[in-house]
């Protein structure tokens, strides 16, 4: 059990806790020519991990060019013909020609594109297509009358469309085609993304410039990045996007914004995706002048189903609302005294008749109550659990405390058997060193997905709570607060890139390993070099865990400094909210340092499965991963390593800043394996993560020193600065460029 609620250091371990509806594919082919050695055109990562270069191996890309040479689909909808578009340029680009479209199949070299409606009689029997519900897909190399075809089938053209971006990922990544055998489906229904944008396009929590939505130019001019977004989207499978950011603005409900939002819908549908908006609960007031939100009142409810009503005529496969209520400020039932049910329960009935939901948020914590913030989402929600209408989904980031380097899992995953549970990841990395630093989600998680929660015995992952098998829930949901926005590369870095596409991928299919993640993202986003790939993924994997030991090592939480998230200030005590500062969360003092959230303590460990919440409490079985999260410890107390607690926190913290240094030195490597832009770009990051690095270990180790009153263990290195250089530091002055030039060396 050990093992499933830490995900072994991030190595990429693919337990099969469930069997996979996939097939898995096969092996990449190593490649015998002599690589292509540059000059590279230089990129500048707009085009994603959708780049199709020409194959560099000449037995493979001889093939491919005979396997699939002609390409015949069907008539269907704008769906099916930009499934046939994307092939057409992606094998343009990898084949060096586009196959030729035929009207009947050739003798040799067909691919063929369509659903039932549209293939060829008898191309797939209609039990297997039937088989592969609404989104899935099939690849099949297979005779059709006789002739050798790869077939790409769908029981709906968005299959289809799922399945063509599913060959081309196979011949970006160098798969052979003989014998291609592939089915699959999402396991979860609802993939979203959740922007975080303001209608002033400032993107909350946003570190990739400005918001993609062009609202002072809509409806009437649809930037063409509408269709690019989609497109990349569809190609990991994401089939929705909230477009508006959970600290809401009626102003989105008015006749002038859903006219936008029409026209951005309309550039998504075709590639699958449905469009929802976060609603503010107090737009009656706001927008319909009336007295009250109350979701009790007649004239309340009233308002809502009209609203909601206009909204369909507009856009009939709207999705439904996120909504963030009496949270952090923002309006909700309980300014009347209603719960959240109430709340969540009046705005499903209004979309009910259109088939709309809301995901009504739980990261809800209020600074008056005296109760450990992390307690404080189930003590409101669990209790609810069967309160709510059946197109309510209750949406659950994946800590409980806030998107931390690392947090056990939520103790509501698997605590509401009566209500279906949407998962909240963010791809911003808020608390992950934002644009720059290096820190590849996939290990974080698939830690998430593959804990066990225990709810109903061994095996009772989140990953089968969130995708309705454990506790019965047709409807199932994942959310992930999007990290796009309008600079050229979509994710301010290049790596970022790979964290859009890893919640994607395992949205799509939990069980699906970060590792085998991260390495295609490598091969299609820079190249399928042996000499790249598996130093470049190396590094992705050791990423995330390197961050955790220079951020916040041994379950330290929330030791970043005020507001932007962005730098370390263990010192902070002088916040007017107790919650707001790092001191609440380490509670370090002369005797040790974490928080006792055992029976001697908060108590949090309670809100778990017995089994669980025992092996949190007991300092004999918790992971030592987990903690300083739920245990306060002496300084001098023995570790599992025979160091003391301090000895043991100094040295992560400094393993964190070598394990920075390393994948600076290691991509240093690679120089001359990828273009120059992308190459150099990337090496300057990696530079500020070795100084930032650096800085949060030496003002972590600097303050926790001055508590402890212990030395530093003369092996280590000596801090750059005395604590007080940190403590007086003022940056960054951009919050959405975080920058600290006063650490940065040459
Ligand atoms: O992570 C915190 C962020 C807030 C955010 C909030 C939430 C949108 O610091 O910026 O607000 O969580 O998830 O609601």
């Amino acid at each position: 059990m050990l093992v499933a609620l830490v995900g072994c250091g991030g190595a990429g371990s693919n337990s099969p806790v469930t069997s996979a509806p996939s097939r898995t594919e096969p092996e990449p082919v190593r490649p015998s020519a002599p690589w292509f050695a540059g000059p590279f055109a230089d990129e500048d990562g707009y085009s994603l991990w959708l780049r199709y270069p020409k194959v560099a191996d000449p037995a493979l890309l001889a093939e491919y060019q005979a396997a699939l040479r002609s390409l015949v689909v069907g008539q269907g909808s704008p769906t099916l013909a930009l499934a046939a578009e994307e092939l057409e340029r992606g094998l343009g680009g990898l084949l060096g020609a586009a196959p030729a479209r035929k009207a009947a199949l050739q003798e040799q070299g067909n691919i063929v594109l369509g659903t039932a409606a549209s293939l060829p009689p008898g191309a797939v029997p209609a039990q297997k297509l039937a088989a592969l519900g609404d989104e899935g897909f099939l690849l099949q190399a297979t005779l059709i009358e006789g002739k050798p075809a790869i077939v790409i089938a769908g029981q709906r053209e968005v299959g289809v469309l799922y399945g063509v971006f599913a060959l081309l990922r196979h011949l970006q990544t160098f798969r052979p085609l003989a014998q291609l055998s592939l089915e699959s489906r999402p396991r979860i229904q609802r993939r979203i993304l959740n922007h975080w944008d303001n209608l002033d396009r400032t993107v909350e929590r946003g570190y990739a410039g400005r918001s993609l939505w062009e609202w002072e130019a809509l409806p009437s001019s649809v930037s063409s990045r509408y269709r690019d977004y989609a497109r990349a989207n569809a190609s990991i499978g994401i089939n929705g996007a909230v477009l508006t950011t959970v600290n809401a603005s009626a102003q989105v409900l008015t006749p002038e914004y859903l006219a936008r939002v029409r026209a951005i819908a309309a550039e998504l549908r075709p590639y699958g995706m449905t469009t929802y908006l976060t609603a503010r609960f107090s737009a009656p007031i706001e927008l319909g002048g009336l007295a009250s939100a109350d979701p009790t009142l007649p004239e309340v409810q009233a308002w809502w189903q009209r609203k909601i009503d206009e909204i369909y005529t507009l856009i009939p496969d709207f999705g439904g609302f996120v909504v963030k209520a009496n949270s952090e400020g923002q309006p909700g039932p309980q300014d009347y005294q209603r719960s959240h049910a109430d709340g969540a329960n009046m705005l499903a009935q209004a979309l009910a008749p259109h088939g709309g939901i809301v995901m009504w948020r739980a990261f809800v914590y209020s600074s008056e109550s005296p109760v450990d913030r992390i307690r404080q989402a189930y003590d409101e929600f669990q209790p609810l659990d069967g309160k709510f209408r059946e197109n309510v989904m209750v949406q659950v980031k994946n800590g409980p405390l806030d998107f931390q380097p690392r947090e056990p899992f939520s103790p509501l995953l698997g605590a509401m058997p009566r209500t279906p549970i949407a998962l909240e990841l963010q791809l911003t990395k808020e608390y992950l060193g934002q644009d720059t630093h290096l820190a590849y989600l996939g290990p974080l998680f698939q830690e998430v997905l593959h804990a066990d929660t225990m709810v109903a015995g061994t095996g009772s992952t989140v990953a089968k709570v969130i995708d309705g098998s454990l506790q019965g829930h047709r409807l199932t949901a994942i959310a992930g607060v999007a990290n796009v926005g309008t600079d050229r590369n979509w994710t301010g870095s290049h790596f970022n890139q790979a964290n859009w596409y890893v919640f994607g991928r395992m949205a799509w299919e939990p069980e699906l390993g970060a590792q085998q993640i991260a390495e295609e993202w490598v091969r299609a986003t820079f190249s399928n070099d042996p000499s790249l790939v598996a130093p470049a993924t190396g590094m992705m994997m050791a990423s995330r865990e390197a961050l955790v030991s220079y951020m916040t090592p041994l379950g330290l939480a929330h030791q970043m400094a005020t507001g932007h998230h962005y730098g370390p200030g263990p010192w902070v005590n002088d916040l007017p909210r107790p919650e707001w500062n790092p001191a609440y969360y380490h509670r370090a003092n002369a005797a040790g340092i974490g928080f006792d959230r055992t029976a001697t303590g908060s108590n949090a460990v309670a809100q778990y499965a017995p089994a669980v919440g025992n092996l949190f409490a007991s300092r004999d079985t918790i992971p030592d991963e987990y903690l300083l999260f739920f245990h306060h410890v002496g300084w001098t107390e023995r570790m599992r390593s025979g160091k003391t607690l301090w000895e043991e926190l100094a040295a992560r913290y400094s393993s964190g800043v070598e394990q920075a240094r390393a994948l600076h030195t290691t991509w240093q490597t690679l120089r001359g394996l990828l273009d120059e832009q992308r190459f150099e770009e990337i090496a300057a990051f990696l530079k500020l993560q070795v100084d930032e690095a650096r800085w949060w270990r030496d003002a972590s180790l600097g303050y926790f020193g001055s508590v402890s009153g212990l030395p530093l263990p003369p092996e280590l290195e000596p801090p750059a600065h005395p604590l007080s250089f940190y403590q007086k530091l003022g940056c960054p002055a951009d919050p959405t460029r975080p920058r600290c030039p006063e650490i940065y060396t040459p």
